[in-house]
Parts: structure tokens; C-alpha cells; sequence
């Protein structure tokens, strides 16, 4: 079965070049600035979805997103409900970092016959929720407790863990919006313990805290809101980005 995201993330990784997942909220997506932006930027990915949706189309999302770029785009569903036909791959997250046994494994046997049928790359991730010192939507919405922020083995164990029960891929995530992003120490342990390329997502606002991101270790970044608020961070963010190669290579 060809998986051509999984080995560009993989090749990518190997290679040590960085990568940018910028993260479109359907709830929030009302221009297409911020495609042009990433097309200009020569971002890796999309990732489109939220842990609740209340007004936005997942499906117009991608469409228009589509309409514009050839970026591949990887859903990132909240729920089942945000499964997306016209994308190019989905996460396929088990959160492990909670003991909800809907989020691990339920909506997964639901959703299994209707991914099979579909041409979308399955990307399995391990989803660890990091408290990021206030409860984010995730955290409320999953019904699961974050490992604490200063936990690092805890961290470490189950993306370990996660690993062993062959998950291609591990995402930390401090939530959308956190205050307090998950903190290098956390991302340099996690990274010790894991071979498969890692995430890393949640309240990264500037150039230089996405530097010190993938310094400690994270092979790509997702970031969401701070380019709702200010797009043109894009530009600086997915520079740094690109230039974390040069500087590791
Ligand atoms: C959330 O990691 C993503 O799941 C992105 O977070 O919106 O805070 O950038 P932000």
C-alpha cells in the first residue's frame, strides 16, 4: 500500500529537515489568506479539523483549501464526525496520554470499514495532551486528565509505549491555544525514547519558541492559532522552519 505522506514525514525526519503543519479550524476559517500565505511559505501540510466544531463545513474547508493549493491536506479529527472523503490523509489519533476508552479505540472500530473504503492515507498517531496551565477544549471535550506539564517520564512512557503498539507517528500537544506550551525538557525526553517522527502543537506564538521547539527535538510543528490572529507569522515561523535544516544539517 503506498503512503506517500508517511514517507515524505519519514524521509523528511531522517534527513533532519523540519516540517510546518498549519492547522485550519473549520469553525474559524473565513479567508484564504492564510492558503496564500502557506503556499508562499512552502508549507508541508494542512491539518484541518477541532475538538468541537460548531459552525464550520469540514468538507467546504478542504475544498476550498484544494481549490487553492496543492499542499497535501491531513484531517485532524475532534470525533469520527469530521471524517473528510476529499482529503489527502487522516490522523488516525488514539489518545493515549487519557484512559478514555472511546478516544483510544471506540470511534476508531466505528470509523475502520469507512476509512478502509476510502482512498485517504491512514497516519496512526499516538495523541499525548499536555497540560498547558489552563483546561483547553481537548482536555474538557475528551473527558481525559493531560500528563502534567513537568511530567516528562510520564510523557516519555507512553509515547514509548505508543511506539510499541506500532504507531507511525506521536504528537504532543499542549491543546489549541494553550497558555504554556509542552516544554523542551518534555520534547527532548519524548524525543529519546521514540524512533517514529514526533509532533508538536499548542500555544507556539513566535519564530523563536518554534526554534527552541525543534531544537529540543520535535520533527514537525503544528500551529493554528497564532496565524488566525496574525497571518503573516506564518511567513517568519515556516522560515525558521526551513532554516532549522541548514542550522542541523
Ligand atoms: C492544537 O497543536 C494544535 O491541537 C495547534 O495549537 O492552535 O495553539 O497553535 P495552536
Amino acid at each position: 500500500m503506498e503512503r506517500p505522506i508517511y514517507q515524505n514525514i519519514l524521509k523528511k525526519t531522517d534527513e533532519k529537515k523540519k516540517q510546518l503543519a498549519v492547522l485550519i479550524d473549520p469553525d474559524k476559517f473565513d479567508s484564504s489568506d492564510i492558503i496564500d500565505l502557506a503556499n508562499e511559505a512552502g508549507v508541508d501540510y494542512f491539518f484541518v479539523g477541532g475538538s468541537l466544531m460548531v459552525k464550520g463545513n469540514i468538507e467546504q474547508c478542504v475544498r476550498s483549501i484544494k481549490k487553492k493549493s496543492s499542499i497535501p491536506v491531513i484531517i485532524f479529527p475532534g470525533t469520527a464526525m469530521q471524517i473528510c472523503n476529499i482529503a489527502d490523509g487522516i490522523l488516525f489519533i488514539s489518545l493515549i496520554s487519557g484512559r478514555n476508552a472511546d478516544l483510544l479505540i471506540g470511534q476508531h472500530v466505528a470509523a475502520a470499514p469507512y476509512l478502509k473504503q476510502s482512498k485517504l492515507e491512514i497516519l496512526s498517531t499516538g495523541y499525548i495532551l499536555v497540560d498547558s496551565g489552563r483546561q483547553t477544549t481537548a482536555s474538557y471535550i475528551s473527558n481525559t486528565t493531560p500528563v502534567p506539564a513537568n511530567k516528562s517520564e510520564i510523557a516519555a512512557c507512553t509515547a514509548m509505549a505508543g511506539e510499541m503498539l506500532g504507531l507511525s507517528l506521536i504528537y504532543l500537544d499542549a491543546g489549541s491555544g494553550a497558555k504554556k506550551a509542552v516544554s523542551e525538557k518534555m520534547i527532548k525526553r519524548v524525543k529519546q525514547t521514540i524512533n517514529v517522527p514526533l509532533l508538536v502543537g499548542g500555544g507556539i506564538r513566535s519564530a523563536e519558541h518554534a526554534r527552541k521547539a525543534l531544537q529540543a527535538g520535535a520533527d514537525m510543528l503544528v500551529v493554528g492559532s497564532a496565524f488566525e490572529k496574525n497571518p503573516e507569522l506564518l511567513l517568519s515561523i515556516a522560515d525558521a522552519v526551513h532554516k532549522e535544516v541548514i542550522l542541523q544539517g
